[in-house]
């Protein structure tokens, strides 16, 4: 079969696939997330066909029953530390990429680490990562007060734009009283230090 065709395929059976695991809702979401990615990606000179997967599978784990979760976590050998043990919605980026991996067969390992660090980011992230770490945030089907702004500055500059979110973000667990993740915050100090274009940080 021609190259091209194989990979539609599969993504298509990937498709079918985690239509039938998650909610109408989330599946919407995760299509929308695909279409952002895809875009993201050619205009960031990233692989499009890659970022299309990572947004379509990020979420495979988040509608897993808590039980289900708990023990998928413990089969693949995920550590559940001492925040995401109190904040388990955290599990299910680390959870989904052994889920992607095991389950849905994806070798990639750059698909499987965008999906691990899709909700709270990490320090030194690919420009994938950052795409589908965007996407989450930004597909067309979300809708919060500042998506348009963000929307916007995606379309200027992705670093800009993933900066912006990660400060959205802590500034939302910090006005609801949640613990903030230390992956959250090295990924913000991480761009900050290190890529801050312009921006000299001493020493
Ligand atoms: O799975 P989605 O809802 O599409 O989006 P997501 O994977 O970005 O997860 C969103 C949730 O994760 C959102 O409610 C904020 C939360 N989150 C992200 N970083 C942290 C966090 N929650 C806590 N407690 N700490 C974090 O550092
Ligand atoms: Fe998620
Ligand atoms: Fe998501």
């Amino acid at each position: 079969m021609h190259i091209q065709k194989e990979i539609k395929m599969n993504e298509l059976k990937l498709m079918e696939r985690i239509k039938s695991e998650l909610s109408e809702e989330r599946y919407v979401h995760s299509i929308g997330a695909m279409e952002s990615a895809a875009f993201l990606a050619f205009k960031n000179g990233v692989d499009a066909q890659k970022a299309r997967i990572a947004a379509l599978l990020h979420d495979c784990a988040k509608e897993l029953p808590l039980y289900d979760m708990l023990c998928k976590a413990h089969r693949y050998k995920v550590a559940i530390d001492e925040v995401s043990m109190r904040e388990i919605v955290l599990i299910h980026g680390p959870l989904g990429a052994k889920i992607a991996e095991h389950e849905y067969g994806i070798k990639d390992q750059e698909i499987l680490d965008a999906i691990e660090c899709h909700t709270t980011g990490k320090k030194n992230m690919t420009k994938l990562d950052k795409i589908i770490y965007i996407s989450d945030y930004i597909e067309p089907y979300r809708d919060f007060e500042g998506v348009s702004e963000l929307r916007r500055m995606v379309m200027e500059d992705l670093d800009v734009a993933v900066r912006f979110a990660l400060d959205f973000t802590i500034t939302d667990l910090l006005n609801t009283g949640k613990l903030i993740h230390p992956r959250t915050l090295e990924a913000r100090n991480y761009m900050i230090i290190y890529e801050a274009e312009g921006q000299v940080r001493c020493p």
